[in-house]
């Protein structure tokens, strides 16, 4: 027994790493929090270039500083050159600035790695996150370096400059997206109001749909976070898109089942960690 233990103890196992980039959410739902909380329920080591720091509660942000531009390419610096990256995703990058230089920090690294954007503008709550001028800053810079886009239909709207309603407005939404941006697009309908929670996939020419009972009459932070850190984490698990969109609708319909209030009234968590509970 005590043999074996020893032996076990010295073995040395390597896991997948991801990276973040993104805000922190001090109420611990969105942002890093919840990816780092979902690279790890899905075993995946979580890395983490910080981009600002955010003092909110579920249902009301309060104040967003940003980290500087070069402190954020130096993190996402010594992070792809420390480590074996097999994925990274973006959340919150807060302004125009902070996109150009992780624009600029992944393009001067030259290693291709799947990058998913969740082009995050505005929070559950409301309240806005990006600054307006940053969305030119995300179509010519971030998005010609990504594998995929994840933006719900708030978002698409704000990247179309059309209003997205209904399921063939989302084809089609999701088709233009993908041929200006030269990428993989999800859209994410859960805002739509129907029984199901719909997103759509385009990608390689190819319109999957995924699809999960609807939960109404939750305000859930972080379930774009969530999810798309599920998606990276299965990118970094050397997944298809396609397999890693599925496990993760999966994997965020399940962490909305679970949601759970601790103290505020106004809004529910998500934790990725309650799969293991
Ligand atoms: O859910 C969007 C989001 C992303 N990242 C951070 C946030 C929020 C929402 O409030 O705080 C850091």
């Amino acid at each position: 027994m005590g043999k074996q233990r020893s032996r076990r103890s010295q073995s040395v196992t390597t896991v997948p790493v991801a990276l973040t980039i993104a805000g922190s959410d001090c109420s611990g739902g969105a942002g890093i929090q919840a990816d780092l909380k979902t690279f790890a329920a899905l075993g995946v080591y979580g890395l983490t270039a910080v981009t600002c720091v955010v003092a909110e509660i579920p249902g009301k942000v309060s104040r967003v500083e940003a980290v500087t531009p070069k402190m954020v390419r130096k993190q996402i610096a010594v992070l792809l050159k420390n480590f074996e990256v097999g994925s990274i995703k973006t959340g919150l990058l807060c302004s125009a600035e902070i996109i150009s230089a992780v624009a600029r920090e992944l393009q001067s690294t030259r290693q291709r790695i799947p990058l998913v954007v969740d082009p995050v503008m505005i929070a559950s709550s409301g309240d806005r996150l990006l600054e307006p001028a940053a969305i030119d800053a995300y179509k010519n810079e971030l998005f010609p370096l990504a594998t995929l886009v994840t933006p719900n239909l708030d978002e698409g709207r704000l990247l179309l400059g059309t209003r997205i309603r209904g399921r063939q407005q989302m084809q089609r939404a999701a088709k233009a997206l993908a041929k200006q941006f030269g990428c993989a697009i999800l859209l994410k309908g859960g805002h739509l109001q129907g029984d199901d929670a719909i997103d759509l996939l385009f990608h390689n020419g190819r319109l999957t749909e995924f699809s999960a009972p609807f939960v109404r009459d939750v305000a859930t932070h972080g379930t774009g976070c969530t999810y798309s850190a599920a998606i990276t984490a299965g990118l970094a698990c050397g997944l298809s898109l396609e397999q890693a969109v599925e496990r993760a609708k999966r994997f965020v319909t399940r962490s909305i089942a679970r949601r759970f209030r601790w103290t505020s009234k106004s809004g529910d968590i998500l934790d990725a960690l309650r799969h293991w509970l």
